[in-house]
């Protein structure tokens, strides 16, 4: 049997393959150590969540007399002290936080990192699985310390983006613009193992997952794709299987292996204000590097996700990702073209 490959050797190994990009995958390969670290920490804690009723009800006072942190302010706390003098992150942005989030003077590295500290977690309590997700781009500007600027650059200029899924087991998945790779934690050895190389996501899937209760406040188009996936064709593969668990990134890696399509389309309850639910800089934009690396697709419907200009640390999208034949077919029916 081959020797286990942790992700620290994977990208260095990376490196050696691409040597124009080793130096830039040497600099990654500390910061994604400490991003594994808190990785490990969290899952700890989220098998931990099934204790809940010895330990207390998180928000709420345990039976030592101390407040149960809640899960997803414990995540987004632990990944800021792990970072903030890591010496790798000149600034951050948390979907927990409203404003940028400075590091420690004299700490500043060369990345902005965006991340959702714990995606899914109204799941939480009810041991369906979560995750984090994280989003790195160089900075930009000037000085040390990094601006909302660095954070605001579209997803292409993205170097690295990835997810941990903490689920039957703990796995971990990246890409750094060499394919997308996944490392799975060895709870016996506390080491992430490369378990999933270069993932491809099928071309065509036979899923589609999104949350129907709100059909009657997406487009005309989004509801006739909906439409047409569930008729009866057999030779295109219809109709196709409905899953949605409500926890992004396992909806998103249940579709990146099996494939399929993904929607959170345009929501036009207010049809004054019409707009997607999930965040460009946390959700989309991670999901959408991750899934063009696999060679999938992502879209608003009307544009490349990676291709939009974010305004805003808490912008909010349409999100369709997935296989890539069903994306541009969704993106016609979206765009009324078909
Ligand atoms: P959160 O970041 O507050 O957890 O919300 C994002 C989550 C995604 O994980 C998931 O895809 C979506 O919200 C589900 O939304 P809904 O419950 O409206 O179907
Ligand atoms: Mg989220």
């Amino acid at each position: 049997m081959a020797e286990p490959i942790t992700l620290v050797q994977h990208i260095k190994n990376t490196g050696r393959e691409h040597p124009e990009a080793a130096a830039e995958l040497s600099q990654l390969a500390g910061l994604l150590g400490d991003v594994a670290a808190v990785g490990k920490t969290i899952s700890r804690e989220v098998n931990k969540a099934g204790l809940v009723e010895l330990l207390g009800l998180t928000g709420e006072v345990n039976v030592q007399g101390e407040e149960v942190k809640k899960l997803d302010d414990y995540a987004n706390d632990t990944i800021i002290k792990a970072l903030e003098r890591s010496g790798h992150v000149c600034v951050m942005a948390s979907e927990e936080v409203p404003d940028p989030i400075p590091v420690a003077a004299g700490y500043e590295g060369p990345y902005a990192i965006s991340f959702d500290p714990l995606d899914g977690s109204s799941n939480i309590d009810v041991n369906v699985s979560i995750g984090t997700i994280f989003s790195i781009r160089r900075k930009t500007t000037a000085g040390p310390a990094g601006t909302a600027e660095d954070l605001l650059q579209p997803g292409r200029t993205q170097t690295c983006a990835g997810y941990i899924i903490y689920g039957s087991s703990t796995i971990l998945i990246y890409t750094a613009g060499f394919g997308v790779h996944g490392f799975t934690l060895d709870q016996s050895i506390g080491e992430f193992l490369l378990s999933h190389p270069d993932i491809k996501i099928p071309a065509k899937g036979k899923i589609y997952s999104a949350n129907e209760g709100n059909y009657n406040y997406w487009s005309e188009g989004a509801k006739k794709y909906i439409d047409y996936v569930k008729q009866v064709d057999k030779a295109t593969g219809r109709p196709y299987s409905a899953r949605y668990i409500g926890s992004l990134v396992a909806d998103f890696h249940r579709n990146l292996i099996y494939g399929g399509i993904f929607l959170y389309p345009m929501d036009y309850k207010d049809p004054a204000k019409p707009k997607g639910k999930l965040r460009l800089l946390y959700e989309a934009s991670p999901m959408a590097f991750i899934v063009e690396q696999a060679g999938g697709d992502a879209s608003t419907g009307a544009e490349k996700i990676l291709d939009i200009v974010p305004t805003g640390l808490h912008q909010r999208v349409p999100l369709i990702v997935g296989s890539k034949e069903d994306v541009e077919l969704a993106e016609k029916f979206v765009q009324g073209k078909v």
